[in-house]
């Protein structure tokens, strides 16, 4: 590229003012204003209408009132006279005006801000043995909708910020709706739903100044988690980088609790439900997610959407760990009612029953994400629930807090939640009733309506049947299995599980919001926590802190195992979809431009062109388009860089290479960018670098790289 078809990007440091030129290739004049009169064949993108009924209300045919009126004018209210006050009786005033006043709807008051997809489960059939779930049966297909959200932000909060994943999935079985409303962290802060508003108040903004958003990282938290010991296990996962994900399609999900199954045969089993990401499981940089929380609020959301948009559909394997149904409900020493528990992988592994495939965007976020309603009590025959005492509450949570949320009891009609087999439920009028019941006899029993509808046989395997469980004899009481009372032998686990660098950065972690909490008595009280999970890892935090570390009350078991399946580093996975920089400057060949591109492309990776200024880079018949320019550039939205020949890697793209630096990311480089890098101190010999003088090496050992995530021997090293 010639300085000639460059333009510099004026006002930004660095940019050349003596042949300072337009920002912009001057254009064609823009096309005439659109014709507003009258209906057109097209879709605003041009795209020629379809003649469904919902297409042609939007942009196919006339604009009316709610009630079908035709309309000849939207813009101006009726006044007496264009001067004039405005009139009462203008009935489409009123009617657009109001409807506008009643838009939004209470958001959720857990996982508010959240991002969805359709897409279709397809079962293995290897679940027959212990459940009789029919959507489980062998190549059954059963369209879903999952829904990703975080716990404590508003809905209009930003994506990356550090907090627990909801990982919410809606089957649309043949037996009814069967909703799996998960976590991408496998255990919870409590142990019993009563205490699910004490910690959500803790986490949420304080109640004074409605601050901070969205973040765990403040007084009212560590102060409740400090004291309330059995978070601990939680709080370890949080401040670990699974609390950061990199994309909702690198995450892990977990049912969390325990759930009782059944086969055809009436032989039961437990389990814990798994979700595992194809794309596998990779987490941000906290300064990074600090960063993307500017640059890109949506991150998440967006990464969601354009994936499946460009055909990266993401997948999931569902899986689950089954233990034998014991009276104790116990296995290997663990109690399976205990939600701040996991049981290690390596003592029961996760077996695959079926692949989920999200490859339909929402049409309308409103309509889909917004009012999807999941419910854990909504079951289907051969899957039940325990007697989890956290589960026990969410039962009762779920219905209710819909009620207000989406304004009464007929939620479950809204196209969204409907059940895609017959519904034949007795339950008439109220709040948004759209359904059209016949008959004269809701009730049972009744001669009216000939009887009907009749209970279904309870040996029919379509029937739902609760499972049926002994309970032991007992007596009322409000206290918990003294079981439960070990809250570190399971944080413990995990932290001996995890590789140094995950180690330090979970120390990182607690030692930064430790230090946004102004009290320092809960700053001490949190160390004195993480004494009775590891020594190390206590004397790391309060050292940041500025803090002795207390000789722990409990101390550390010297007994625990780690699992090395908690480990997100040293695995690899499939670099599809992960999205490489090609850094360009004014000296760098075209040609070159569109062979790297190319080769990206091929390799199931998404290539991202960053120039100086916007425009398209041409090469013969080829041409891409710039899509960063160095002022709209991140590094933090990439994954990978690749610094062409001629990229001339001046001051404005200084940051870029610093910060891919910084945050562990694979670098390549051919020509003279492997030798301009040596500025910042980068060279050829650094893990996760490839200066190469050969483009196809370079990024084929990128690539190569990629597929571990991050060049952790960097920090390693
Ligand atoms: Fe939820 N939770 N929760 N939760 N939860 C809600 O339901 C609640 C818990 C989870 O994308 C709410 O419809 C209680 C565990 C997800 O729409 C509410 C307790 C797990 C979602 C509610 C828990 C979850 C919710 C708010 C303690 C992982 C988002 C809006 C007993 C296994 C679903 C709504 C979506 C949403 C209550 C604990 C996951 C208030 C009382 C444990 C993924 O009903």
């Amino acid at each position: 590229m010639s300085s000639d078809e460059r333009p510099t990007v004026p006002g930004k440091p660095g940019s050349r003012t003596p042949d300072f030129e337009e920002p912009t290739t001057p254009r064609e004049p823009l096309p005439p204003k659109q014709d507003q009169s009258g209906p057109r064949p097209t879709t605003p993108t041009g795209a020629p209408s379809s003649d469904s009924q919902e297409d042609q209300a939007q942009h196919g045919s006339w604009l009316t009132t709610a009630q079908g009126a035709r309309l000849y004018d939207t813009d101006h209210s009726l006044k007496a006279g264009s001067r004039g006050p405005t009139l009462l009786q203008d009935h489409h005033l009123r009617e657009k005006i109001t409807h506008f006043d009643h838009e939004r709807i209470p958001e959720r008051v857990v996982h508010a801000r959240g991002s969805a997809a359709h897409g279709t489960f397809v079962s293995y059939g290897s679940a027959s043995e212990i459940t009789k779930a029919a959507f489980l049966a062998p190549e059954v297909e059963t369209e879903v909708f999952t829904r990703f959200s975080s716990v404590v932000g508003s809905r209009g909060s930003a994506d990356s910020v550090r907090d627990t994943r909801g990982f919410a999935t809606k089957f649309y079985t043949r037996d009814g709706v069967f909703d799996l409303v998960g976590n991408n962290i496998p255990v919870f802060f409590i142990q019993d739903a009563i205490k699910f508003p004490d910690i959500i108040h803790a986490a949420k903004p304080h109640p004074d100044r409605e601050i901070p958003q969205a973040q765990s990282a403040h007084d009212t938290f560590w102060d409740f988690v400090s004291l309330h010991t059995e978070a601990t296990h939680h709080t370890m996962w949080q401040m670990s980088d699974r609390g950061i994900p990199r994309s909702f399609r690198m995450m892990e999900g977990f049912g969390v609790h325990t759930f009782r199954v059944e086969n055809a045969a009436g032989k039961t089993f437990l389990v814990k439900f798994h979700w595992k990401p194809k794309a596998g499981v990779h987490s941000l940089i906290w300064e990074e997610a600090q960063m993307v929380n500017g640059v890109d609020p949506d991150f998440h959301r967006r990464d969601l959407a354009d994936a499946i948009e460009a055909g990266a559909c993401p997948q999931w394997e569902l899986g689950v760990q089954v233990f034998p149904d014991d009276p104790g409900e116990t296995f290997e020493g663990i109690d399976l009612l205990d939600p701040t528990k996991i049981v290690p992988e390596e003592l029961a592994p996760v077996q695959p029953l079926g692949m989920l495939t999200l490859d339909r965007n929402p049409s309308n976020f409103f309509d889909e994400t917004e009012q999807v309603a999941f419910h854990p009590g909504h079951l289907v025959p051969g899957i039940d629930i325990t007697n989890d005492p956290l589960l026990q509450g969410r039962l009762f949570s779920y219905l209710d807090t819909q009620l207000t949320r989406l304004g009464g009891p007929n939620f479950s009609q809204l196209p969204i939640n409907r059940p895609r087999c017959p519904v034949n439920d007795m339950f008439r009028d109220g709040m948004h009733q759209t359904a059209d019941h016949r008959g004269t006899a809701p009730y049972k029993p009744n001669s009216l309506d000939g009887g009907n509808p009749f209970p279904a046989e309870q040996t029919d395997d379509h029937t739902f049947v609760e499972i049926a469980h002994e309970i032991p004899a007992s007596k009322k009481e409000r206290r918990s299995p003294e079981s439960f009372d070990d809250h570190y032998s399971q944080p413990r686990m995990f932290w001996l599980s995890l590789t140094p660098v995950e180690q330090q950065h979970l120390a990182d972690a607690f030692t930064f919001e430790l230090g946004k909490c102004y009290e320092e008595t809960i700053r001490e009280r949190q160390v004195a926590v993480l004494t009775s999970v590891d020594s190390e890892l206590a004397r790391m935090v309060a050292e940041g802190l500025g803090l002795e570390a207390p000789v722990a009350q409990t101390p550390p078991r010297t007994d625990i195992e780690p699992s090395p399946a908690l480990s997100q580093v040293g695995k690899r996975w499939p670099v599809d979809g992960r999205k490489i920089g090609i850094v360009t400057g004014r000296g760098t060949d075209a040609e070159q431009v569109i062979r790297a591109y190319d080769r990206i492309a091929e390799a199931g990776m998404v290539p991202i062109t960053i120039a100086p200024a916007g425009g398209r880079i041409t090469s013969g018949e080829r041409s891409v388009a710039v899509e960063r320019t160095y002022l709209t550039v991140a590094s933090s939205e990439l994954d990978a860089f690749f610094f062409a020949d001629g990229a001339g890697l001046t001051t404005e793209i200084e940051l870029l290479i610093t910060e891919a630096w910084r945050h562990l990311k694979f670098i390549a480089a051919s020509g003279d960018s492997c030798t301009m890098m040596e500025k910042y101190g980068i060279t050829a010999d650094d893990p996760g670098v490839y200066c190469r003088d050969d483009l196809e090496t370079a990024l084929s050992q990128l690539q190569e790289g990629l597929s571990e995530h991050r060049a952790w021997a960097r920090v390693e090293a």
